[in-house]
């Protein structure tokens, strides 16, 4: 059964197992199809026409099930392997032990972005940028210039709170959890940790930074602990909603899974804490 843990509480060894499964996937190729489907997404999902990856009500199953395809790769080739969770409401700081020298290395240099350390740094010969949006094929990062601040535990709380799933026009303007918590409205969560990262993570390839799977495995935990806290708000839209995934509709690029197999997500794997 697949636990996925606080990154904060790894063993020297998971750090280890997730990084070289990381880098072997990296060098079959398998690594980057995350990339480029996950930026196809981001360019085609728009707020007037189909949107499902993004800015849309199955911005959470959508992620979910591409979480679960990128750790089944990861289990490949390490089966002990899981995705571990970056609680950035408590791990705030760039001096977290996320950011060492033996998990995901620090932020950029100052001159052009280049993450100097670590096992995905250009010097490691690791990990080349290859799906990319300008032609700079170094990882890069600038911890907390874009945004300032992390949100606050009570920032999340406030999102948490709010009983509704989504709500029309099912897009970046909508009330409600989903895009609260996304961050196009309100206190700003899922974006706004994207821009602090900084460098690949502020843009359509941001898989390229590994950190894109800690920051959005604990964008789903949170889904998960709103739906303990409202065990009566289930996802909508449920049916006949244009360019939108309704509950049983079926989601691209996969075609073979709705919302609605997804809600649950200890068929697949669960949490080291609630
Ligand atoms: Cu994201």
């Amino acid at each position: 059964m697949t636990v996925r843990k606080n990154q904060a509480s790894l063993t020297a060894d998971e750090k280890r197992r997730f990084v070289d499964a990381l880098v072997q996937l990296k060098r079959s190729g398998r690594y980057d199809a995350f990339v480029t489907t996950h930026n196809a997404f981001i360019m085609g999902d728009t707020d007037s026409g189909e949107r499902t990856g993004h800015r849309s009500p199955s911005f959470l199953p959508w992620h979910r099930r591409f979480l679960i395809e990128f750790e089944q790769a990861l289990q490949s080739v390490d089966s002990t392997v899981a995705l571990p969770y970056w609680d950035w409401s408590a791990d705030r700081s760039t001096r977290s032990s996320l950011w060492a020298p033996d998990f995901l290395g620090g932020t950029g240099r100052s001159l052009d972005g280049r993450v100097i350390d670590g096992p995905f740094s250009a010097s490691s010969g690791n990990w080349p940028i290859n799906v990319r949006v300008d032609n700079r094929t170094y990882l890069r990062r600038s911890l907390g210039s874009g945004a300032r601040e992390l949100p606050t535990r009570a920032e999340v709380e406030s999102v948490l709170a709010m009983a509704t799933y989504d709500m029309a026009p099912w897009n970046s303007a909508s009330d409600g959890f989903r895009n609260h918590l996304e961050g196009w409205r309100g206190v700003n969560l899922h974006n706004r940790v994207h821009v602090w990262v900084g460098g690949q993570m502020a843009t359509g390839v941001s898989p390229n930074d590994p950190v894109f799977w800690l920051h959005h495995a604990y964008i789903d935990k949170l889904w998960a602990d709103w739906q303990r806290r409202h065990p009566d708000s289930g996802y909508l839209p449920t049916a006949g909603t244009p360019d939108v995934v309704d509950l049983g509709e079926t989601m691209k690029p996969w075609k073979d899974v709705r919302p609605a197999d997804l809600l649950d997500h200890t068929a697949y794997y669960t949490f080291d804490a609630a």
